[in-house]
This record gives C-alpha cells, structure tokens and sequence, in this order.
C-alpha cells in the first residue's frame, strides 16, 4: 500500500521531508501544504473523502494541525494509528503540550528533515547508511536551524538558492535523481554551481530595490522595517539587513505566499510572539503568520500609521 505525505512547500526542510519519503518508499504520493491553514483545509478534505483508507501510513512533517483537527484524529482510532506527526515549532510544542497526543513527535533540536531521517532510520529501518543523504540532511539541517551562519556553510545556504532558481517541483525531483548515488559525499555539480551563480546575481538586483522600498517605523523603542516583496526574499533581506541600525525586526509582506514573515534582525528580539497575535507561529527569530485582509488591515493600522 503506498504512503502519504503533507509537508511544508516553504523551504529545503519541508521538501526535504518528501525527497526523504520518496527515497524510503516505492510508492509515496505527497501533498504540498503552504502554512497550518492550507494544511487543515486538505487533511480535513483527505479524511472527510476517506482518502486515508488507501494509505499505509500518513506522514505530516514541518507543520501540525490545528488543535480541532488533532483532536478529531485523536478520537478516532484507525487515524490515530496511521497518521505520525513530525514537527519542530516550539508554537506547535506550546499548542499541544497540554494534550497527549500519542501521534505527535515535536523536537526543537532539529530541523524537520533530520527528525524524519531519525524516525524512518529508527522505526522503518529504510534509511540505511547512505552517505550522500546523510549529508544532504545535515545541510538541510544547518540551513533551517540557522546554524549554517555559525559555522559559514554556504553549501547550505545555497540549499535555498536552489530552491529559488529550480521551484518547488523543480528541486524535489532533482535531489530525488541527483540523491540516487550511495557511497559519494554530497557535492554540487559544476551545473548547480551554474545555477546558483546565475540565481545569486538576479538575486541580487532585486535585493537592492527591496531595500530602497522597507519603510521603517519605531515603536517602544523598537525599528521595525516593513516591506512587501516576493517570498522567496524574504531571508535573504534578512541577512542583507543585519548590521543596519534602522531595523530590529523585519516585517515582510509576501502576496505571492500569502504569507506575512517576521524576522529578528537586530538585539536579540523575539518574533514569535507577534505571529503569534496575528494566528501564526514559528519560532522565536524566524515566525510567519498568514496574509489575508483582516491582517494586512491591522498590520499596516499598527505599524505604517
Ligand atoms: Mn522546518
């Protein structure tokens, strides 16, 4: 019987989670989720058709449900059985700690990736020592992580840049093929360097007229910069910013996304919390809440009056 998957289509760890899958399994179909709500919508969709009765097992990592959802699979016993959750938002963890949800794994050690390579390597014994996807999850884990900085992995780093220049679709079925060989170490070709080379400097460009177009505000002693642009600039502005004496947190309005990003620049600042208020999540330097009228209207009423 085949597998299911809903991951998170933002990012590497997301994707990652479905090249993993796709790589331990003969027959995976997976559904690509843009943030908690999209996910509801579709599992809720996938339960309601019984869709689940052609699945082995359902995998959804690098985001869970909504408490209502959860407790709608807690309650029924052959979903329970079959769905396992793998997630790493410490929003997640705080909306589900008071629960027992036995089908729910949180770990904030980790990127997504890396917990499901753990979990398929421990439970499903499929994952054998294979080094190239190995290696390939540890960038991906020092990508999502941030850790990548630290430690100046831009092999990681470029792991999003990929990512931008081939597309969501385009980057699941190149790391599908290119993971296919076992013993190497993980290497971009000279065609992914071309590649990254290439999306760089459009990146660029666009980066510096992002730049000239944040309007920056301060609040409580804190600058916020608030811009609207492409999604997939929103990291990257963020590095850009660092250092910049205007900017503590980054607000970024991605239309195409439909997805509003914060971003701690700056001192220290936490972000989490601001998501959190506008019924998003994240973590507590990176989080993101959904785009839609009623937050647009009070984002612009609380921070470009
Ligand atoms: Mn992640």
């Amino acid at each position: 019987m085949p597998i299911k998957i809903f991951s998170h289509q933002a990012d590497p760890d997301g994707l990652g989670c479905i090249i993993l899958c796709k790589k331990s399994f003969d027959e995976v179909d997976y559904t690509l989720c843009k943030n908690v709500s999209d996910l509801d919508y579709k599992l809720n969709e996938f339960i309601n058709n019984e869709e689940d009765l052609n699945y082995e097992k359902i995998f959804i990592t690098d985001l869970c449900p909504s408490i209502d959802l959860l407790d709608k699979i807690s309650n029924n016993e052959k979903l329970k059985n079959k769905i396992i959750i793998i997630d790493h938002h410490v929003s997640n963890l705080e909306k589900t700690k008071e629960k027992d949800y036995s089908f729910v794994n949180i770990n904030l050690d980790k990127c997504a990736a890396k917990l499901f390579y753990d979990y398929l390597k421990e439970h499903w014994a499929l994952i054998f020592p294979d080094k190239t996807l190995k290696e390939f999850v540890e960038l991906t884990n020092l990508h999502d992580t941030w850790k990548w900085k630290e430690v100046n992995n831009l092999d990681a780093y470029h792991l999003e840049t990929l990512l931008h220049k081939l597309g969501t679709i385009g980057y699941l079925n190149h790391f599908i093929e290119k993971l296919d060989f076992v013993s190497r170490h993980f290497k971009y070709t000279e065609e992914e360097e071309k590649w990254i080379r290439e999306q760089l400097e459009e990146e660029q460009k666009y980066l510096d007229n992002l730049m000239n177009r944040i309007i920056y505000k301060k609040i409580d002693k804190i600058n916020y910069g608030i811009v609207y642009g492409l999604y997939n600039y929103r990291n990257s502005l963020s590095d850009k910013l660092r250092d910049n004496k205007n900017c503590d947190i980054l607000i970024f309005m991605a239309v195409d996304n439909e997805t509003i990003s914060f971003r701690s620049i700056n001192n220290d600042v936490e972000v989490k919390s601001i998501a959190v208020e506008f019924n998003g999540g994240g973590h507590d330097k990176a989080s993101s809440c959904p785009l839609n009228k009623e937050n647009e209207r009070k984002i612009i009423k609380k921070f470009l009056n």
